[in-house]
């Protein structure tokens, strides 16, 4: 049933993102729905520092929830700075399909999520609680090139948020993004992952892309609007977010050291592809043919 269909996530806890997605497109379900359960997935995750639930906070010790939806039809969705709602990603979606607007943020995000169900519960972990309580001793605001994967709650991470993209048996795309942001980001600090255009983009004519590393270099150059626009001209998924970096470079060649910036691509012909400023960047691919389901692939940098 779900014959060319497949799944690609950043990072290596896409494994388990993409594991969640699969179980819907095997099912011959669509892409929206499966990049929503794989972004759930992730969202739910004890041990990702950079998700939902057990997310590090910003800088005044408040966790906000940054998350985006898009079907390759041009529908999306988005919250922003969304606190104490599990699954921003969900949200996200009720946005997208409940209200004639495309992103909310804040209070007014949670306010609307509240109204649609969805339970209001604090989420800030004692693990995270601690690192926050750790990084205001120096209270510097250095992000780290590439993060250590935290194997247990509590260890120190960064880069760890997740983007999905998926193409189901119908030939439809779909994606989503979601985060904490940058770990001691100022309160009320927006990333990318909630902006279309900057932490992904979709469109069923071409492809899809995310991203993850420092958003506002995401920002600055509405990065997977052009990575999906690179390919609209012919690019492969690869060479699309190999020049994405290179923009991002000319634009700031000094910061361009000291930062991380990934992404992520599939066309609608589901070929994938991968670019990143500094080594370290991986994401999963599941596509149910035969070997590994999970495959591990490292971006060239
Ligand atoms: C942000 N792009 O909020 C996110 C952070 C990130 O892996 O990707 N971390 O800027």
């Amino acid at each position: 049933a779900a014959s060319g269909a497949r799944v690609v996530s950043t990072w290596d806890f896409g494994v388990g993102a993409n594991r969640a997605a699969w179980t819907v497109l095997a099912g011959g379900g669509s892409a929206l729905d499966a990049v929503e359960a794989g972004a759930r997935w992730a969202e739910a995750d004890l041990c990702n520092p950079t998700v939902g639930r057990c997310g590090n906070p910003d800088r005044d010790g408040v966790l906000t929830l940054d998350a985006s939806i898009m079907a390759g039809d041009g529908r999306c969705g988005a919250v922003a700075a969304l606190e104490d709602i599990a699954h921003p990603v969900s949200v996200a979606r009720a946005v997208m399909e409940k209200t004639p607007h495309v992103m909310l943020v804040g209070q007014g995000a949670q306010q609307f999520a509240v109204e649609q169900g969805f339970e209001k519960t604090p989420l800030l972990t004692d693990e995270a609680r601690a690192a926050w309580r750790e990084w205001l001793k120096t209270a510097k605001y250095e992000p780290q090139i590439n993060a250590e994967r935290r194997q247990r709650p509590g260890d120190a991470s960064n880069h760890d948020t997740l983007g999905i993209l998926a193409l189901d048996a119908q030939g439809r795309l779909a994606g989503a993004c979601t985060t904490s942001g940058m770990a001691w980001k100022l309160h009320g600090r927006v990333g990318d992952s909630p902006i279309v255009g900057a932490g992904l983009y979709v469109d069923n004519e071409v492809g899809a892309a995310t991203a993850s590393g420092v958003g506002e270099e995401m920002v600055r150059n509405a990065a997977s609007f052009l990575v999906v626009e690179l390919m609209r001209q012919g690019r492969s998924p690869a060479q699309a977010c190999r020049e994405a970096i290179d923009r991002v470079v000319r634009k700031r060649p000094e910061a361009s050291k000291r930062m991380q910036v990934c992404f992520l691509a599939m066309n609608k012909h589901g070929e994938t592809g991968a670019f990143a400023l500094h080594k370290g960047f991986v994401y999963a691919m599941q596509d149910g043919g035969p070997g590994p389901h999970d495959r591990l692939h490292d971006a060239a940098s």
